[in-house]
């Protein structure tokens, strides 16, 4: 008896702007010009952001932080695809699409300072805190998505993570659960190409994360991650499919991190300078900067007001955390269990006796 083919599949790639910022006027998605601008902004604020507290963390104002930079479309493009009522599970490297959603500068700088305080989002939008252990995101995205499934409502899951995210078994049970459950959520990969140190080539056999989804009967993309409009335009598709009831898509962001995996790490120990000179010159701002610049909506005066503006509102979110003081004790116990143990209780009143000091 031959073999037949039972199964056949292959992945697409999306890139609707290049390197020089023109774009494919027939992949381009219908977005407004002062909306291209909007995310412009918002992209410079996360970079410029990103850099402030980099230096704060090197002032020892706030704790280890991961930076962002050259991340800013993979995660800004698909965040603008959500309405407020939508749920954002978001990961730790998504500064400029959450400054986009709404998220208050400051609470940044408190997370990153260790207060809770910076978790706990205005109810004006649905976001879940940031969330540090690798991939244990996902199934709570699932868990949404299928809670509002079953209330029918028209809402979806929007969940980010990382390549690094695609070896736990939580990437695979919650696309697994997708999957089958036909839930309304959208997985997204930035695929920066490293977890810490190490490269996706040690990170997966499978040629693309993409591919991943298919196992598991999930409409998948890899896109340009630099490219904002890529980015967009699959998210936009990935979340019509999900308010329709058509279930889950997974979305492959490929990028590139243009700085250390945090600041406690030294990434010239494990990738060449030549490796980063040429993701420089991907570098998604510069990118949409090069695309509004030709399209004569952005110039040079415009850009000097808007660094200023971002500084500004970053200086004042600093002060804003800053002022707030060390938070309560209890803040440091009180998350762990709905009702402390006999161990943290005891703990919570030895160190009570510290507060203040
Ligand atoms: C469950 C778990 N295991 C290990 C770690 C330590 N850790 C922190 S970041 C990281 C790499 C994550 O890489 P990736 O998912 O690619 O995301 P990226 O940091 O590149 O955005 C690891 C292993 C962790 N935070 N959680």
């Amino acid at each position: 008896m031959p073999r037949k083919k039972i199964a056949e599949f292959s992945i697409d790639y999306l890139q609707v702007m290049d390197e020089g910022g023109v774009v494919d006027q027939s992949l381009m998605p219908n977005i407004s010009d002062a909306q291209i601008t909007e995310f412009y902004r918002y992209m410079v604020l996360g970079r410029v952001f990103d850099e402030k507290l980099f230096s704060l963390q090197r002032q020892g104002r706030i704790g280890t932080f991961p930076q962002a930079k050259g991340q800013e479309a993979a995660n800004l493009g698909a965040i603008a695809c959500l309405k407020k009522d939508d749920w954002l599970v978001p990961s730790y490297r998504e500064y400029a699409g959450l400054l986009y959603r709404g998220v208050p500068l400051s609470r940044f700088i408190l997370v990153f300072s260790g207060d809770e305080r910076g978790n706990s989002h205005p109810e004006t939008y649905r976001c879940l805190p940031y969330c540090i252990p690798i991939g244990s995101q996902l199934p709570h995205a699932v868990g949404i998505a299928l809670g509002m499934k079953l209330k029918k409502e028209k809402n979806v899951a929007l969940v980010f993570m990382g390549d690094g995210a695609t070896s736990e078994g939580d990437f695979h049970e919650a696309l697994n659960f997708a999957g089958v459950f036909k839930v309304p959520c959208i997985f997204v990969c930035q695929n920066n190409q490293y977890a810490i140190s190490t490269p996706i080539s040690k990170q997966t056999s499978s040629q693309t994360i993409a591919q991943k989804g298919i196992a598991y009967g999930i409409p998948s993309i890899k896109v340009d991650g630099n490219d904002i409009f890529a980015v967009y335009a699959a998210a936009q598709e990935a979340v019509s499919r999900a308010r329709e009831g058509n279930g889950p898509s997974l979305i492959e962001a490929f990028t590139y991190r243009l700085c250390d995996h945090t600041t406690s790490d030294d990434s010239k120990k494990y990738r060449s300078q030549e490796e980063i000179a040429q993701w420089e010159v991907k570098n998604p701002i510069a990118r949409l900067r090069k695309f509004l610049e030709s399209k004569k909506i952005w110039t040079e005066a415009q850009e000097a007001k808007l660094l200023e503006e971002c500084s500004i509102k970053i200086e004042s979110a600093i002060k804003e955390a800053e002022d707030l003081g060390i938070p309560p004790l209890d803040h440091m116990f009180g998350y762990m269990y709905q009702e402390m143990d006999q161990q943290l209780n005891e703990q919570f009143h030895y160190s009570k006796k510290f507060e203040g000091k």
